[in-house]
């Protein structure tokens, strides 16, 4: 089959494309836009009804951005969208980052590319054809030379196994799978499981309306206030006026956002009335600037990570009026190595009549019954369960997914102890397949659409090196993967965040190879991989492409 009739077309029940794509969030999006203006026939499928990955799922609320947020948690590939949509708040609510994508959607006509309710089910690859087959729920099969991965960091749910959960006969919902009908809480006693983003966000919402919210606590966090304000009409007209310096500012930025870097200094060269001084203006402040202006041996040192940690614990005490529950509250992992929470009204909703929390370390489930959930201490009579106990992040899609790679072989099996990959995006044994934000990325630690565009432009550069020199197949080689670990792991092991369980070392799931698993590098990771390109694909292997009856003789 020649390049020109595998483009979107259909054979038997086969569909030929020359790239598909599995997930129609923010990554997804823009790989779609972004292959189909390099003339490329595409195919995208999503198991949701529209647009828009994890802003789809995740409506539970009180759902909002919890980065350093608008107007830069965006695309930036067009200056025209830019300039035509204002955002209202810094953290905005999931609504509005939901109504921005399919505002892209309408705008760049990407829908009609898209298949939605379709799961992707199975994925092989076909190494006479270098070609990839995927298999969906809807019977549909497709065929294509390249196999993007935008599954998304975020999207499989973590379902605790707790006895009896299964027979509790009242509402139940995981956050990140909330209804999109509306959830009353009116009257209702709720028990919440999990108090990391979702359920610090969520509580206090649920508390509003509800008759009773059991909050139940299985580690304890630091959260920070939210800081959440309108955005001023002066301020997106100067980030549109300066639109280019600000692209310009957010690629050289750490996190992927348009501020100066802060200048490196120790926690422990101030006095502590100092630093005290300064950690009081960035909470009165709020917002993620508190990460972005604090010392910058925070996350390194753990005797300045516990100069941080005891004020905010401080601070928790004095919100929270029951000194038995302040206790309760208290954490005691090294501050900013749990995913830093923005809180709005957390710490205050214990001081509510109707919000009791229980410390599951002391206190823990033992099982759930048809209308309760019963702990060591007693007995909760609940009418509704909120699960907002978070993801197999990362990873866990992919997984799931499982693509079969060379000789039939599993991601599965080739995961098996640790996610080997190189640059975060490629895996040997998987010709032709990418991956978007996947471990050994910057991914969750960087701005994430900006991140997905700057992976995607590198991935559509190599795919148009593949067209340009005949090429049919592209694979890491297994010394690169090696070498990507041994960089991953030193960039993390030089600061405190491995020392500390978290869906970020994979410790919130059983049975999952223990190891902190970003790129801790930045925006030095966009320089290594346009190096790699630089340097004609250093560390990647590729094959000429098979002849049409070459790959039917085999
Ligand atoms: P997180 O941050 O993984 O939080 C999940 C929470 O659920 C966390 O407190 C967990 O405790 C708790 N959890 C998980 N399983 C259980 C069981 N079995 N029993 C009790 N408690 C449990 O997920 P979120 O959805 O809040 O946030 C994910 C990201 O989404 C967030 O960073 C934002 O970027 C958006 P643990 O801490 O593991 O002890």
């Amino acid at each position: 089959m020649t390049r020109e009739d595998q483009s979107s077309s259909q054979t038997g029940s086969t569909e030929h494309y020359d790239v598909v794509i599995i997930g129609a969030g923010v990554s997804g999006m823009y790989a779609l836009h972004h292959l189909r203006e390099m003339g490329l026939s595409v195919r995208v499928y999503d198991g949701a009804s529209d647009v828009g990955g994890t802003w789809w799922y995740n409506r539970y609320p009180g759902a909002r951005v919890d980065g350093p947020g608008s107007p830069f948690y965006c695309y930036t590939f067009s200056e025209e969208l830019m300039k035509e949509w204002d955002w209202a708040e810094t953290q905005s609510e999931q609504s509005a980052v939901l109504d921005y994508l399919e505002h892209v959607a309408d705008r760049f006509d990407l829908r009609r590319d898209i298949q939605f309710e379709t799961w992707v089910e199975d994925a092989r690859y076909d190494e006479a054809a270098q070609r990839w087959t995927v298999e969906t729920s809807t019977g549909v099969c497709a065929s294509s030379q390249f196999l993007i991965c935008a599954v998304g960091a975020l999207s499989t749910a973590n379902m605790p196994d707790i006895p009896g959960i299964h027979e509790f006969a009242g509402e139940c919902y995981h956050t990140g799978r909330w209804p999109h009908e509306p959830v009353s809480f009116e009257g209702k006693r709720v028990a919440v499981i999990g108090t990391g983003s979702s359920g610090i966000q969520s509580i206090p919402e649920i508390a509003k309306e509800a008759a009773h919210v059991t909050v139940l606590q299985r580690t304890a966090q630091f959260a920070f206030p939210a800081g959440n304000r309108p955005i001023m009409p002066e301020e997106m007209a100067e980030a549109r006026a300066n639109w280019h310096s600000v692209i310009a500012k957010m690629h050289a930025n750490q996190g992927g956002f348009p501020f100066d870097p802060n200048p490196a200094r120790s926690a422990l060269d101030d006095t502590p009335e100092q630093r005290q001084a300064l950690y009081e203006k960035l909470w009165q402040r709020g917002g993620f600037g508190f990460f972005l202006n604090l010392y910058s041996d925070i996350a390194i040192s753990e005797e300045a990570n516990a100069t941080l940690a005891d004020f905010v614990r401080a601070k928790i005490r004095e919100i929270v009026r029951d000194p038995e529950t302040a206790e309760k509250l208290m954490p005691d992992h090294f501050v900013i190595t749990k995913r830093p929470i923005l809180e709005d009204g957390y710490f205050d909703a214990f001081n509510r009549d109707n919000v009791t929390l229980v410390d599951l370390r002391e206190d823990p489930i033992e099982r759930f019954t048809p209308t309760s959930v019963i702990t060591r201490s007693g007995e909760h009579p609940i009418e509704m369960l909120v699960l907002a106990t978070g993801f197999d992040a990362i990873s866990g899609t992919m997984l799931r997914l499982n693509p079969k790679g060379r000789g039939g072989f599993s991601l599965k099996e080739r995961w098996s102890d640790r996610f080997h990959n190189y640059l975060g995006m490629t895996i040997s044994g998987f010709p032709n397949l990418f991956m978007i934000h996947g471990p050994g990325s910057p991914g969750v630690f960087y701005n994430m659409p900006l991140g997905a565009e700057r992976q995607m432009d590198w991935i559509g550069s190599c795919v148009q090196h593949l067209r340009e020199q005949e090429l049919g197949a592209v694979e890491p080689t297994v010394a690169s993967e090696e070498a990507w670990a041994a960089e991953v792991s030193a960039l993390a092991n030089a600061t405190l965040f491995p020392r500390t369980d978290s869906w970020w070392t994979g410790a919130n799931i059983e049975g999952k190879p223990r190891y902190f698993f970003a790129y801790l590098g930045g925006s030095i990771y966009y320089q290594r991989i346009a190096d790699v390109a630089a340097k004609n694909y250093e560390g990647f292997t590729f094959e000429p492409a098979h002849r049409a009856d070459d790959a039917q003789a085999s």
